[in-house]
């Protein structure tokens, strides 16, 4: 079995500069924001799977339908040699491209959790002793250097995290996706799609807390990394549908007036009782708007497949 190759594009303490940046932006501002992408520490990452498994959570099962019903025809329509997936987390889903993949060559699975690509990374070359694994450990956003692989190429973004992405940072990042693709090569998008609005704030508050439990631990991530000293129990989680911008916003609300020490960034944030920090956007999706905005980008949507309820769709985009 080949090793597994995991190639950091950021050190380690770029990634802490990013964090302190954001942090001191987010909290300096008004409103409050903090992106979503420190969510996913190693814990983060394990209780995001756990809200895949949630009754409430159907994007990963939909997802997961579609991709089993149209692996094939993907794998036919692309005859991708290198399957490169963006915010690959437990590459759990990618299973179903990666077998229906014949010719594929190499894998290269893109996060910014380290844990979550090693673990998947290892457990995949156990399955695909042939495959070439070659992990990156990176920003997505902040533009990305591919290492040289055979073509043609896939890219994967899946399960609908454009959708943390602001619409500007969106038709950014399809940009940047438009000039990794040369022709021939494909993107394979996950997108949910706009529903009622009970079925979707349900799905971001679910019953046992869990998702309330994966929001606040963006706060057990800044007390860990700067010092901060956050008390979790303060703050309530909150999911509202803003049916103008068609989108999820998952907040922390304080519950009491409070000034919480962020001692590495020298800064003291203070909080009204009822002040909300916006944590996360989950933007929601038409068939109309995907086409629009690849097509802003320079890409061309081919194929649109949603799962037999319609709550979520799968696009297919060449150059
Ligand atoms: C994995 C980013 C797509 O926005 O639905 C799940 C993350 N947030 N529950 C999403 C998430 C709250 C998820 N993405």
């Amino acid at each position: 079995m080949s090793p597994l190759a995991v190639t950091r594009t950021l050190p380690l303490d770029a990634t802490t500069a990013a964090l302190r940046a954001d942090v001191a932006n987010g909290l300096t501002g008004t409103p409050k924001t903090l992106p979503p992408k420190w969510f996913y520490d190693a814990r983060g990452s394990g209780l995001f799977e756990d809200i895949t498994a949630l009754p409430e959570y159907y994007p990963t099962r939909a997802e997961r339908e579609i991709l089993i019903a149209r692996a094939g025809r993907i794998a036919t329509l692309t005859g991708a040699r290198t399957l490169i997936e963006l915010g690959s987390g437990s590459s759990e889903k990618t299973r179903f491209l990666l077998d229906a993949l014949t010719g594929l060559h190499t894998y290269v699975p893109v996060d910014v959790s380290e844990s979550a690509l090693a673990a998947a990374g290892e457990a995949l070359l156990a399955e695909r002793p042939g495959l070439t694994v070659h992990g990156l450990v990176a920003d997505f956003q902040h533009g990305l250097e591919l290492p040289g692989t055979p073509g043609p190429r896939l890219l994967a973004f899946l399960g609908g995290t454009i959708g943390n992405l602001l619409p500007a940072e969106r038709s950014g990042f399809l940009r940047t996706v438009r000039d990794l693709l040369a022709p021939g090569d494909a993107l394979l998008l996950g997108t949910d799609l706009v529903k009622d609005a009970a079925t979707l704030v349900a799905a971001y508050d679910d019953a046992r807390g869990v998702t309330a439990e994966f929001n606040k631990n963006v706060l057990a991530v800044i007390n860990r990394e700067l010092a901060a000293d956050f008390d979790l129990a303060q703050f309530a989680h909150r999911a509202v549908w803003d049916s103008e911008r068609e989108w999820i916003e998952m907040r922390l609300r304080s519950l009491k007036e409070q000034t919480v020490k962020i001692p590495a960034l020298d800064l003291a944030v203070h909080f009204d009782a009822g002040e909300e920090v916006r944590t996360e956007v989950s933007a929601k999706f038409r068939e109309a708007g995907v086409r629009t905005e690849l097509d802003a980008a320079g890409l061309e949507l081919r194929e649109w497949w949603t799962d037999d309820a319609g709550r979520f769709a799968l696009s297919l985009a060449v150059r």
